[in-house]
């Protein structure tokens, strides 16, 4: 897969392989290379290899199948599909060559997490040339609901590409329900008391495990940046948003959400401004270019309307900017605006809370739709994304809310964040899925003295 800074997959692995080790495989562009060539790069802490891809496979693979057909079911978007004829077959034709070149690398010793959608077919692959490791698969993503996956045209291929993992790890237990529904109405399938699913004969195991972040670490790295005086006005009050520039985070819907603060906000309150990191991403896909130029749009539109001398309402930057700076900034900013329309979990809101000042904390505006709701309700304010008026009552509220509900709310944010950091999702994920694969190699060797 491509690295981008910006990435929560890229950002969350990255923590996972330095603490464990081991090789990280993905794809990666390269037009120079004719052949498909397993590469090895310096990861660092541990090793990096990049299959190559030809720049048609990068097109029907990445941007086509993966990001055209995969990501906008599984965030319930069947409108945008944009199903291309080849595509599905150049998905699995990656998959497989993908398998066929990292076979000699698999000892008999190896645990291999393969993640996300563009990847799932990934383990049939390699089962079919005999690897008998334990192999987990991750959704970063939603599960897509029953209605949803009745928009691929070969879900057949979902149940054969899932049912060869040893675990099926999600995000949250809604999706994990959602996958249960969508085994037992679209295959038939049984739950066993185990927690397993069987449809057709064969055994889908999934459970959640919500994704953190190294909470302790970016504390201390929030806690260690200067000031931003010189960049943001001292006594100027700021909402934070930062997001990929993707349709799945509603940043149009964020901004009319704040341009409906700015309507219904008491002329004597000094106004709040929103400082938006919306890093670029998957450019070259049309729905993409599409969310970007209404955003636009819309910044021109609040801004024109309630841009004072001194003052202006929104601050969109579309690029990326440093880790440890945005930290800083995440610490700076007393409200953070996380609203997607929907998401697998959502790491800028645990980054958010694990940044600030537990003395003075600032306030978390969620998402319902957001995967982390489940773990971080009770400390946040939680809003309908769809509708303006909700966002703009929780900014309002966040605004006045005193200092001590604010350490409440956001002592309790930090203990859930903290317990359940990225080491924890790591560790009891492998647990798992070590046990699940002891209990089929045992139950095979039972089935083969038979
Ligand atoms: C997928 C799922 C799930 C963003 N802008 C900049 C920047 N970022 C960093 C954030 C955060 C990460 O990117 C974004 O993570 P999210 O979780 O918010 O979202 P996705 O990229 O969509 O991630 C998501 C995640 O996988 C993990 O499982 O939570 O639901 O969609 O870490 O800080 N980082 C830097 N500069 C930026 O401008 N340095």
């Amino acid at each position: 897969m491509g690295q981008t800074a910006s990435g929560g997959l890229v950002v969350a692995l990255q923590k996972t392989m330095e603490s464990q080790g081991g090789v990280w495989i993905g794809t990666k562009l390269d037009e120079s290379i004719s052949d498909h060539f397993l590469k090895e790069y310096d990861g660092g802490k541990f090793d990096r290899h990049a299959l190559h891809l030809q720049p048609s496979e990068y097109n029907d693979y990445y941007l086509g199948y993966a990001n055209s057909v995969l990501w906008p079911l599984f965030h319930g978007r069947t409108d945008l599909l944009d199903v291309a004829h080849g595509q599905l077959a150049a998905y699995a034709s990656v998959n497989q060559k993908l398998a066929e070149a990292t076979r000699h690398l698999i000892t008999d010793d190896d645990t291999i997490w393969i993640h996300d959608y563009h990847f799932i077919p990934l383990a049939s692959e390699l089962r079919k040339l005999g690897v008998q490791n334990p192999i987990g698969f991750f959704l970063h993503t939603p599960f897509p609901t029953t209605s949803d996956v009745h928009a691929l045209t070969h879900k057949r291929n979902l149940l054969d590409w899932l049912s060869a993992y040893d675990l099926v790890g999600l995000q949250t237990q809604r999706d994990v329900s959602a996958m249960i529904e969508v085994c037992r109405t679209v295959f038939g399938g049984q739950m066993l008391s185990d927690g397993r699913i069987r449809c057709q004969g064969r055994d889908i195991w999934p459970a959640s495990f919500p994704i953190g972040i190294e909470a302790e670490n970016f504390r201390r790295t929030a806690e260690a940046q200067k000031p931003l005086a010189p960049q943001i006005a001292s006594g100027q009050r700021l909402l934070i948003g930062v997001d990929r520039l993707d349709y799945s985070k509603g940043l149009p819907h964020k901004f009319r959400g704040f341009q409906r603060y700015l309507e219904d906000r008491a002329s004597s309150d000094s106004p709040l401004t929103l400082l938006q990191i919306a890093s670029p991403t998957r450019e070259d896909v049309e729905a993409y270019q599409e969310v970007r130029r209404e955003l636009e749009q819309i910044t021109g539109q609040v801004n024109g309307r309630f841009a004072e001398l001194g003052y202006i309402p929104i601050q969109y930057i579309h690029r990326s900017v440093p880790r440890d700076y945005l930290a800083g900034l995440y610490r700076r900013a007393d409200i953070a605006l996380v609203t997607p329309l929907i998401d697998g979990m959502n790491l800028v809101a645990k980054e958010y809370i694990a940044a600030q000042d537990p003395a003075d904390p600032g306030v978390l505006i969620l998402s319902e739709a957001a995967g982390a709701a489940e773990q971080l309700k009770v400390g946040a304010l939680m809003v309908n994304p769809f509708d303006p008026g909700s966002v703009s009552e929780a900014i309002q509220s966040a605004a006045s809310m005193s200092r001590e509900e604010r350490i409440e709310r956001h002592q309790s944010q930090w203990n859930e964040i903290a317990r359940h950091d990225v080491h924890w999702w790591t560790g009891t994920f492998l647990n798992s899925l070590k046990r699940n694969a002891a209990q089929r190699i045992e139950h095979d060797s039972i089935l083969r003295l038979a």
